[in-house]
């Protein structure tokens, strides 16, 4: 809790970012083995955008198509499953307001390894910009202190996102990192083969071959 003297900062009063560059930010940070998953909306194509790079994409990604606020659970299970491995799961305020008792059950599991980014730009921005409650002052942040998520806390800024997720890797959490988005479009679109993301992302976490197309 102490480590959160430094981020007192409010939803009001935080720096609105962008997705993108919070994205590459937060991939710069990864040391190689930490998985990363990405809830649908821009928040996915972004992470896509943000993990490619001339060795490849990160195989520890894994993108969530179709379905919302399921990147906290997914993570959750990978966090359960691989407890030595950083897990983060990348949502957007819309999704994860789909599927708040997540964030309940995180804190009632207490995985030291998992941190959640709320990328919270008050709207459904994929499909046309819908405002969501965060929009009309409903703060992600305070509902997952509320949830049991004692280390909770806006970014203020960049730099103040760096230092919260270089925390998460570093100390035990949960944590969850509240970060105001901008409504830029994302710098690119995930590639739509959920088979293939699925097998990457096993390979990715040694967890050996997937089934073949359907069997999922
Ligand atoms: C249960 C369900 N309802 C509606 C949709 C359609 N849908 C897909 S993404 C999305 C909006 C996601 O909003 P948010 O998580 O805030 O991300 P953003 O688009 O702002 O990046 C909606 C409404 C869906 N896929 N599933």
């Amino acid at each position: 809790m102490t480590a959160l003297a430094n981020h007192p900062a409010n939803r009001d009063s935080a720096k609105t970012m962008n997705r993108y560059d919070i994205a590459k930010r937060m991939v710069g940070l990864l040391h190689r083995d930490e998985a990363v998953i990405g809830g649908i909306g821009y928040t996915n194509f972004d992470l896509w955008a943000a993990s490619d790079s001339p060795h490849g994409r990160r195989p520890q990604n894994f993108y969530m198509l179709g379905s919302m606020g399921l990147a906290v659970p997914i993570a959750l299970g990978v966090a359960i499953a691989q407890p030595h491995r950083k897990v983060f799961a990348l949502e957007g305020d819309g999704s994860v307001l789909m599927q708040l008792g997540s964030l309940s059950t995180v804190a009632a599991r207490a995985p030291k390894n998992l941190c959640i980014v709320i990328m919270d730009n008050g709207a459904y921005q994929i499909t046309g910009g819908q405002l969501t409650a965060t929009a009309h002052g409903a703060d992600i942040v305070g509902i997952a202190q509320a949830s049991g998520l004692a280390q909770s806390a806006w970014a203020a800024d960049e730099d103040a996102f760096v230092e919260l997720a270089g925390l998460a890797l570093t100390e035990d959490g949960p944590w969850l990192i509240g970060c105001r988005i901008d409504n830029e479009k994302p710098k690119d679109t995930t590639e739509r083969d959920p088979a293939r993301i699925r097998d990457g992302f096993m390979r990715g976490l040694g967890s050996g071959q997937a089934g073949g197309r359907g069997s999922a």
